[in-house]
């Protein structure tokens, strides 16, 4: 039969011994099979305990209090050796650490090519007096044609180009319906434009069925052409630099009269018509691009929005915001605009 002083003085022999080899444990691992190996469910200490119901009822009894202390003991001394191990691993992280180093940077992403020139374009008009004004992109048809000198059956209403919704709702194919809302609300003088997205039934290499626009609208007793003149010329310095060289060329809108054509001299070769020794392939050799139509408010339109024509005189003006981008950035593609790839994206 066992005995209780022999069981207790293992039982106790086991915190000193335990303690020991803790002070040897330098890993995590070293310190659970220590555990395992003392408080495991057939470790060291539960082998001893498996000796109790041999003894005596006054032996278990005194065996069992000794045996519930070494059981507290040992598990003190492990959760302190835990404790240590814990602290020790923290002190070497942070020996490691240098905060002088710099963070990991978050990817921000960046802004559209086109909303960036948006509102560059924009800034250059209103740093001129120009309001910003949007609106709908689906329109009726008489904002959209009516009001801006197109009657039915003209041709620049052709099924070809316009995206109905029905016979008398179109998405807008300029942003010229919002220089009509314009002047229908408000009295000369005005100055505005007009940025956002238009559409058009036209897909390929050089065209999307959307694409954004910013047109232009200055209305005041005697506005003349040289002050449309002077404003294109003072806009596309501030965008493509003060060498920047404008011609107009004569053209035809239904809601202009007189209508322009703008050209800038070319980006790419200055004007040349030549670029490292070949014919520029921007200008084509001609020294010139297009970058906007422009003319005289046409009477027919002021009549529309109750303006007096014989008082007042205005200009207007309309660019396509990718074709602007495409120059200003040379980008030679169109379909660039729509792909969105980050990696060209993010060059802007
Ligand atoms: C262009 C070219 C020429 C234009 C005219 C008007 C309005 F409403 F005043 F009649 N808005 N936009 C205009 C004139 C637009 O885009 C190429």
């Amino acid at each position: 039969m066992a005995q209780a002083p022999t069981l207790v003085a293992e039982l106790e022999g086991l915190v000193g011994e335990c303690a020991a080899r803790l002070d040897q444990a330098l890993t995590l691992e070293d310190l659970e099979s220590l555990r395992v190996e003392y408080l495991g469910r057939k470790g060291r200490l539960a082998g001893l305990m498996a000796q109790l119901p041999g003894l005596s009822a006054e032996d278990r009894r005194e065996a069992g209090q000794a045996a519930n202390t070494v059981k507290n003991n040992l598990t003190s001394l492990y959760d302190e050796r835990l404790a240590g191990l814990n602290k020790a691993a923290r002190a070497a992280a942070l020996a490691d650490f240098d905060p002088t180093e710099p963070g990991l940077v978050p990817f921000a992403g960046s802004l559209h090519p086109v909303t960036l020139v948006t509102a560059e374009i924009c800034q250059a008009f209103t740093e001129l007096g120009f309001s910003v004004v949007t609106g709908p992109e689906i329109e009726t048809d008489y904002y959209n044609f009516e009001a801006l000198n197109m009657p039915p059956e003209h041709p620049a209403r052709d099924m070809q180009d316009t995206l109905y919704i029905s016979d008398a709702v179109v998405l807008r194919t300029h942003t010229s319906p919002l220089q009509i809302r314009t002047m229908l609300s408000r009295k000369p003088p005005v100055a505005i434009v007009a940025p956002g997205k238009v559409y058009r039934r036209d897909s390929d290499l050089t065209h999307t069925p959307m694409f954004h626009q910013i047109e232009g609208l200055l209305v005041d007793e005697g506005v003349s052409m040289a002050d449309l003149r002077g404003t294109l010329t003072a806009f596309v310095r501030r965008i493509f630099g003060p060498s920047t060289n404008v011609r107009f060329r004569p053209s035809f809108f239904p809601f202009t009269e007189p209508s322009a054509e703008v050209d800038i001299s070319c980006v790419i070769c200055g004007g040349k018509g030549e670029h490292d020794g070949a014919t520029c392939r921007v200008c084509k050799g001609t020294g010139f691009v297009e970058i906007l139509g422009c003319g005289m408010v046409d009477p027919n339109v002021f009549a529309a929005v109750d303006y007096d024509a014989e008082r007042y005189t205005g200009f207007a003006f309309g660019m396509g915001v990718e074709r602007v981008a495409m120059l200003k950035y040379g980008i030679g593609d169109l379909r660039m605009f729509f792909e969105n790839d980050i990696r060209f994206l993010a060059q802007f």
